[in-house]
């Protein structure tokens, strides 16, 4: 399945990266969650392509109406992840799709057709970049680890969400190297796959946006929890933490001071 499944994506890659190069018309899904025909043309062609090829799942994605859709075993889609980035040509960019079975993550590719950089993963099968094997940093010390984060789109109407963002950011920047946004959540989780950041935290995410990279993250040797340090679970927790397992527990403590 997920050489079928890489083929699609490369191909949907195309329209991407057409889109990415020439000026768009974007429309305003709410207060600063952009969308444009391409997130849409994208995520049209990933799902005739996956219901004709792979009938046993239902398919989740962020263009669409999702109410009646059941997460058992589904191929959850964001056909943009960074749509801010997508139309201000920012090359953080990427398609995401992860496939679950019984609610558990099974597959997962994270494509980013600007820069060429395809990450996949398979449960128990390790993580890769364009083929090469991904492997998260073995800093242990808080004080060296790079963290990068994510600004909720609630951030703009909502005061609470946002104090709690620069509480948040007060908190851990005097206590870490420092703080990177790059603005795409599926390719923060694979920077922290790959070796990049130690750790990554971000509130309100939907499933669609770190579906893929929680497997390529936990392939590559690190670990995803809730901001208690419980298991995420999709669709429901507020907060995603992701580390490289070594520092998990600090950045915890220090993401709840
Ligand atoms: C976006 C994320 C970004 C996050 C935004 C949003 P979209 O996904 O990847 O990092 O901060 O809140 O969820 O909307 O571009 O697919």
């Amino acid at each position: 399945m997920k050489k079928e499944l890489i083929k699609v994506i490369k191909k949907a890659g195309k329209i991407l990266k057409k889109g990415y190069y020439l000026d768009k018309e974007v429309s305003l899904k709410a207060k600063k969650d952009l969308v444009t025909k391409y997130d849409v043309a994208v995520e049209e062609y990933l799902k005739k392509k996956f219901s004709k090829k792979f009938k046993e799942f239902n398919i989740i994605a962020e263009e669409s109406d999702n109410s009646s859709i059941e997460f058992n075993n589904s191929i959850i889609i964001d056909p943009i992840d960074g749509t801010t980035n997508f139309v201000n040509k920012v090359p953080h960019t990427a398609i995401s799709v992860g496939v679950y079975k019984d609610k558990k993550p099974y597959l997962a590719v994270v494509y980013n057709p600007i820069l060429d950089e395809l990450y996949e993963a398979k449960i128990g099968c390790g993580a890769y970049l364009n083929g090469k094997k991904l492997e998260v940093s073995q800093e242990d010390n808080f004080q060296k680890a790079l963290i990068a984060t994510g600004f909720p789109y609630s951030s703009g109407t909502d005061s609470d969400d946002l104090n709690d963002v620069i509480k948040k950011i007060k908190d851990i920047l005097p206590l870490c190297q420092d703080i990177r946004r790059l603005g795409s959540a599926s390719i923060d989780l694979c920077m922290v796959a790959k070796g990049v950041f130690e750790g990554y935290y971000e509130m309100n995410l939907k499933a669609w946006d770190v579906s893929a990279g929680i497997l390529i993250l936990t392939e590559a040797g690190g670990k995803v929890t809730n901001i208690e340090g419980d298991e995420y679970k999709l669709f429901e927790d507020k907060y995603i933490v992701a580390t490289n397992s070594k520092i998990h527990e600090e950045f915890i403590k220090n993401l709840n001071l």
